[in-house]
């Protein structure tokens, strides 16, 4: 099994929560706040077979993109998504 996390960006996670659900895909929504930035973003955690990763990975990336932002003496690239893939030992539901 595999742990996604996916730091995606506030205009994007109503779109990517309803194809993951269109997609029966299940997932934890968790409020987070860019180090940097300090604005709002969205944390999921997807937990997901092996072999479903690929897919979850393209459902987030059709509906999410990066974008330029100027700070006050720089302009940094957004992804719209971040994602971290992780290895889990096991789930438990009890
Ligand atoms: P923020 O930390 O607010 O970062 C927003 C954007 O600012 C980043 O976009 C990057 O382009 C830039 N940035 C971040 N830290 C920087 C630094 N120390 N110096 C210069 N520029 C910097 P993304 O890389 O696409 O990241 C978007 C959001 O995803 C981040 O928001 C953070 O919440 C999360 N994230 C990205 N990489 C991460 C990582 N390695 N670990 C944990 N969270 C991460």
């Amino acid at each position: 099994m595999k742990l996604i996390i996916a730091i995606i960006q506030d205009e994007y996670i109503n779109k990517v929560i309803k194809v993951l659900m269109d997609n029966k895909i299940r997932t934890t929504k968790l409020s987070s706040t860019g180090g940097f930035l300090k604005s709002g973003n969205t944390t999921l955690f997807i937990g997901v077979k092996e072999n479903e990763v690929d897919r979850v990975v393209e459902l987030i990336r059709e509906q999410c993109k990066s974008k330029n932002v100027k700070t006050e003496n720089d302009e940094v690239t957004v992804g719209g998504a971040n994602l971290f893939i992780i290895d889990i030992d096991r789930h438990i539901k009890i």
